[in-house]
């Protein structure tokens, strides 16, 4: 047990629970107190979006096992099974993201299938 001596002034605040009624002092502290209080700040997860990847009848298999494995980096059963659900169901998910990776994946996907003049088509939508 540590005792502190104090003051007769200090005992009488630390009794009535205040300073000395000054208010100006009061405030100044309060801002301190405020300033060195760690932020509080809310964070919430971001929202996210699938991507997924639409049927079509004439892109290639292995290119779209190729994109599965390339974009989303799935080994070759993952993306053949995907790949194949999309070809039976007419659509699958690649992948879950934030909506600004999301975006820039569907795109990537887009512009590498028409660079190979192929119609697959690559979207994303809201994971609700
Ligand atoms: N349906 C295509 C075919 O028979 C294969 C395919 C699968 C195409 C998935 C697009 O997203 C796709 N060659």
């Amino acid at each position: 047990m540590t005792y502190l001596k104090l003051s007769r002034q200090a005992t009488q605040l630390a009794i009535r629970g205040q300073n000395d009624g000054n208010d100006d002092e009061q405030q100044r502290e309060n801002g301190i107190r405020e300033a060195l209080a760690p932020a509080q700040v809310k964070i919430k997860p971001p929202p996210l979006y699938r991507v997924i990847l639409l049927n079509d009848d004439y892109t290639p298999m292995e290119f779209v096992v190729e994109i599965l494995r390339q974009f989303f980096g799935m080994n070759t059963e993952t993306a053949t099974r995907v790949m194949l659900k999309v070809h039976t169901e007419g659509k699958g998910v690649c992948g879950v993201f934030p909506k600004e990776i999301a975006e820039t994946k569907a795109t990537q996907v887009n512009e590498h299938a028409r660079a190979a003049e192929h119609p697959l088509m690559c979207d994303i939508e809201a994971d609700d």
